[in-house]
């Protein structure tokens, strides 16, 4: 039986993609009766009934899952933000940075729309860039109206499922859009679409680009840390891991703790202080957490 993978889930049908052909695929009785749900992402045995048509009949095992978007064996996230319209936002960024580390995905920052700012502007989100870049993150500026840094996109896309968050109209589609010319995936210029230009993006769909596999979803519906402990933020944070490493008290969570490494590092520069101002954010937040039952 062939192997393929899922690329799109639409009204019941799991579209399979094998060397260049796509099989309209429906799910064997088996998997309603045992709650699977095939995923975008799976790959899957399948039995082709016709050209056009077959069955799933297996799903391999998954390294992860994503469950909104619902996509499993994600590589790596690209984070989209903008460097305006809206404002870059380091505490959100640090947000979905945190997230994408817990669920052990390989996050890459893109700021689009670098065309808009003027000369200090600019400054401003390449010192950013410098600072995560130190922090261990891969950071590539963009625009996709002036075809900036594109060609620096298309590396990381290579033989990857990579999946695109950031919050609506930061340029995720207008980004794919000009990274594969002829795409042309709706974007939310609002003007063109009778102001209905919100939720553009519906069904889960990979779409190769760069060698690569990548979905256009609108990202995390929820940017709550309801899985987090408070032990494992340090963990999100890899410079801050890094630093903790000088902490003297194991478990330390860089509070009050004294001679703490992470806040050595603050203070002698090596962290930028944002980065630790949102880390006692987010711990405040995971401390004040109703708790599960
Ligand atoms: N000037 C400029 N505008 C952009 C750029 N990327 C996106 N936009 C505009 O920003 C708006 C939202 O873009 P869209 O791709 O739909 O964002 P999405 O919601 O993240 O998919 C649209 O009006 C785009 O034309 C860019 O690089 N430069
Ligand atoms: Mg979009
Ligand atoms: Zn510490």
């Amino acid at each position: 039986m062939p192997e393929g993978k899922i690329v799109k889930a639409l009204s019941g049908f799991y579209y399979v993609y094998r060397d260049g052909v796509l099989i309209q695929c429906r799910g064997r009785g088996v998997f309603r009766k045992n709650k699977i749900t095939p995923l975008v992402g799976d790959n899957v045995i399948f039995q082709a009934e016709n050209e056009t048509d077959g069955y799933v009949l297996e799903i391999k095992e998954r390294k992860n899952e994503l469950v909104r978007p619902p996509i499993a064996n994600v590589d790596q996230s690209i984070l989209v933000f903008s460097a305006t319209e809206p404002g870059f936002s380091t505490t959100l960024l640090d947000r979905f940075l945190v997230l994408v580390e817990f669920n052990h995905i390989q996050p890459l920052i893109c700021i689009t729309k670098m065309d808009l700012l003027n000369e200090d502007e600019k400054q401003k989100i390449e010192q950013y860039a410098t600072e995560y870049k130190s922090a261990g993150y891969d950071v590539i500026l963009t625009s996709s109206e002036k075809d900036v840094g594109l060609e620096l996109l298309k590396p990381h896309l290579q033989n990857k499922i990579s999946v695109f968050a950031g919050q609506s109209g930061v340029g995720k589609s207008s980004l794919l859009n000009a990274l594969r010319p002829g795409l042309e995936l709706k974007t939310n210029d609002i003007s063109s679409h009778l102001g209905r230009g919100k939720h553009t993006t519906r069904h889960v769909e990979l779409i190769e680009i760069g060698n690569g596999l990548v979905a256009d979803t609108p990202g995390f519906s929820s940017l709550e840390f309801l899985e987090i402990d408070p032990e494992q933020l340090t963990f999100c944070f890899p410079d801050l891991e890094k630093a903790s490493e000088n902490c003297k008290f194991r478990g330390c969570l860089h509070v009050k703790e004294p001679k703490c490494g992470v806040k050595d590092a603050v203070e002698n520069g090596i962290l930028p202080k944002y980065r630790y101002e949102h880390y006692l954010d987010f711990l405040q937040e995971i401390k004040e957490r109703k708790p599960r039952y």
